[in-house]
């Protein structure tokens, strides 16, 4: 195992927000809309299949949520509302959103579809639907993770047919949905083989000095540790080399790879090991 080495350029920094993590979703909660069919944020995916509406009835948070429903009778045709968000490759995230279903021939459908930057498709999640037995809030929890090209989640609220040739007019109903990092977990384990990082972090929290990031590792291991901006782009590593199983620590200065200071915002720690099994962090930046 070699040593530490010399850190790049550095310090100063990101404050961790250990246990504030935002939702990434815009308009979570369907409060705004430009018009009584397009919530503000959301994008219409095909408005000849669903047809989406405010309701105040019923709605799970103030003041509205999104009804959505099925304007063709045939198989398939299973479309909603969508919205891109940026995120880090080769990292947990969750989604997560209430469902009213009160109509036995359709169901309310979560899912992720990955892209790269540019927005070309890469994988779908699958779906988790909600259950047409059950009247009422239904949470559904789609987690996944990003593929090592993802620059962009779409988070896809869709109204499903239940099975075979369902009638037009089945409506579900959408609200309160919440897209994060799976945060400080690790995403797969597998046994004997996993990270085992632990307590990614950075200190001290907010920061707007110096930083120091510290993780531990329950083998020796070769790992890569960077930070990443909202996009999805690395704009600096901070170590790329075997480490010994233990404590280690960095010093992060908020600059990135050509020295210049980082602007104010939230990043993610990403520490990945040579199996591409990461641990992420968001943190805050605060020069
Ligand atoms: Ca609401």
């Amino acid at each position: 195992m070699q040593h530490h080495q010399r850190l790049p350029a550095l310090i100063a920094l990101l404050a961790l927000a250990a246990t504030c993590f935002a939702n990434l979703a815009t308009n979570a909660d369907f409060s705004l809309w430009e018009n009584p069919n397009q919530p503000t944020g959301w994008t219409l995916e095909d408005t000849t299949k669903t047809r989406v509406e405010q309701s105040s009835g019923p709605a799970r948070s103030p003041q509205y949520s999104a009804g959505e429903t099925r304007l063709v009778d045939s198989l398939g045709n299973n479309k909603g509302l969508s919205q891109f968000v940026a995120v880090n490759p080769d990292a947990p995230y969750a989604l997560t959103a209430w469902c009213f279903d009160e109509d036995p021939l359709v169901k309310g459908g979560v899912s992720i579809t990955w892209r790269t930057a540019d927005s070309s498709y890469i994988s779908n999640s699958g779906v988790t639907n909600s259950d047409s037995g059950l009247t009422g809030w239904q949470k559904l929890t789609k987690t996944d993770s990003s593929p090592a090209e993802a620059g962009l989640a779409e988070v896809l609220l869709r109204v499903y047919n239940l099975s075979g040739s369902t009638p037009a007019g089945g409506k579900v109903y959408f609200d309160d949905v919440e897209f994060d990092t799976g945060m400080g977990a690790i995403v797969e384990e597998r046994p004997g083989r996993q990270l085992s990082a632990v307590e990614l972090e950075l200190r001290p929290n907010p920061a707007t000095g110096q930083a120091m990031v510290s993780f531990g590792l329950a083998r020796a291991a070769h790992v890569a540790l960077n930070v990443y901006d909202l996009t999805g782009s690395s704009v600096a590593e901070l170590y790329d080399g075997g480490l010994e199983a233990g404590q280690h620590r960095f010093p992060f200065a908020g600059r990135n790879r050509e020295g210049a200071l980082l602007p104010a915002g939230l990043y993610f720690l990403v520490l990945t090991d040579g199996g591409n099994r990461s641990t992420v962090r968001k943190v805050v930046f605060e020069p």
